[in-house]
């Protein structure tokens, strides 16, 4: 084992290439819709951040629109700003109000839906307006008004695969849905309130979808009183009637106090997207996108998801695995951000004392390798291990103490891995005996970054 930088730099976090959660890395993205268009997957999600200063504190803060896609859901590409307030006629352009979006494709248009505060010299209250562009990514070029009659928040758009008829439900007294025109400008009729379960307390951001034949009616609610959980109902036509039919995903145990999701099928596999403060630990109005699958029972029902580190995606071992996003974590390992000072961006790095283990799963070895390196910080030295799920350990590690800042070291792989396994890594340094004095153990915990093979 060499070791290659004495000190390294802080790792800069690309947003395009991470298979974990939370998917985006260099901004706050709440709110995130998903939808495949042709062949991709495009996520609209609202813009969190910090209060500026003339903007209302302690409260969301979100003054545009990025949207982002992917062809493999590792791999994301941020195409950039596609709505502002600054640019929409009709929103107060001081807002910061521009809440949950929507996008939906119709006859070769892709229609982009946002709720914002009017601008008080043309209406009051939130309205939804809509931004057209040719492209999933725009150009979106702005209605002048937004949609007359409807008032309110979190616009969610569908299109009934039956028929090819338009809907559009929203958040504002109450569950609200409207057919909309083939101009998909103006509702088509009345909205109606979507019927409920009673109790608990707000509803908000509804996400519809079909699936065999049934209508899914998904939403965050504070079924508990306490935080949001998401929820869903089923039924047989689009505007309902919808029976209850539990919980999509519990309430946030960091007690992130909103969520917000969208559910969407890629290439055969349903994905359940949704938020939580990962980069903003104290301030639950900065969130950030994740992703985990989605599984269906066979009469229809939705098994819960639980949150994970990990996410979707396989990750290439030539890229930087950051085992912080784990798949399970084993006894006494943990997890902490690497800067919880200045640059929650900064991310994680994941805690291991002597005998115990972190696995991350999915990992695509393709023909073969022949390298690994580690970012890590032993002061103390350390002995590791990389293994794969199939048995060996590929490599082992060696740090010598006395370095107390973050260093990259590489081992050379002995038992090569090909295609995609599993990694386990594990401080193999032996545990303390009960009592035994901290220095008098050698070769001891190791924090780990990231470990990347070639
Ligand atoms: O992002 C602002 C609001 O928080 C959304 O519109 C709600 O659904 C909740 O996520």
């Amino acid at each position: 084992m060499k070791k290659i930088i004495a000190l390294t730099a802080a790792v800069a976090f690309a947003s395009s290439a991470v298979a974990q959660n939370p998917i985006i890395r260099d901004q706050f993205t709440a709110d995130p819709t998903a939808r495949v268009f042709n062949g991709r997957v495009y996520v609209y999600p609202s813009h969190d951040i910090t209060p500026p200063e003339n903007a209302r504190q302690e409260w969301f803060n979100m003054p545009d629109y990025h949207v982002f896609s992917s062809h493999n859901l590792v791999d994301w590409i941020d195409h950039g700003k596609i709505v502002d307030q600054a640019t929409v006629p009709w929103v107060n352009s001081t807002s910061y109000s521009m809440w949950a979006p929507d996008c939906i494709e119709k006859d070769g248009k892709y229609y982009f839906y946002f709720p914002a505060g009017f601008d008080p010299r043309l209406g009051r209250g939130n309205a939804i307006g809509v931004a057209i562009s040719d492209t999933p990514y725009g150009p979106f070029v702005p209605e002048p008004m937004p949609i007359p009659g409807v008032g309110g928040i979190d616009p969610g758009l569908f299109i009934d695969p039956a028929d090819g008829k338009a809907y559009i439900t929203w958040a504002g007294g109450g569950m609200r849905i409207a057919r909309l025109k083939d101009n998909m400008l103006e509702l088509d009729g009345e909205p109606q309130t979507v019927a409920l379960p009673q109790g608990g307390g707000l509803k908000e951001g509804p996400f519809m979808f079909e699936r065999n034949g049934k209508y899914y009616y998904t939403f965050p609610w504070v079924i508990n009183n306490t935080t949001e959980a998401l929820c869903y109902s089923m039924g047989d036509s689009p505007m309902g009637p919808f029976e209850y039919k539990g919980v999509i995903m519990d309430e946030h145990e960091n007690g992130c106090w909103t969520n917000h999701h969208s559910l969407v099928e890629f290439e055969g596999q349903w994905y359940l997207f949704y938020h939580r403060n990962d980069f903003s630990p104290n301030f639950d109005k900065n969130r950030s996108a994740r992703i985990d699958k989605v599984f269906f029972n066979a009469d229809g029902t939705i098994q819960k998801v639980t949150p994970t580190e990990r996410g979707v995606g396989i990750s290439d071992a030539r890229s930087e695995i950051h085992l912080d996003r784990y798949s399970s974590l084993g006894q006494g390992a943990s997890i902490e951000y690497l800067n919880r000072w200045t640059n929650y961006f900064a991310g994680w790095k994941v805690m291991l004392p002597a005998g115990s283990d972190v696995t991350y799963n999915d990992v695509d070895f393709g023909t073969g390798v022949r390298k690994v390196m580690a970012r890590v910080l032993a002061p103390r030295g350390a002995s590791f291990s990389v293994g794969t799920g199939s048995g060996s350990p590929a490599a082992t590690f060696s740090v010598p103490a006395g370095n107390p800042e973050w260093m990259v070291v590489e081992a050379t792989v002995a038992a090569t891995p090909s295609g995609v396994e599993n990694i386990v890594v594990k401080n193999t340094a032996t545990p303390p005996a009960p009592g035994a004095g901290r220095m008098a153990q050698g070769p001891g915990p190791v924090e780990i970054d990231w470990i990347r093979f070639y």
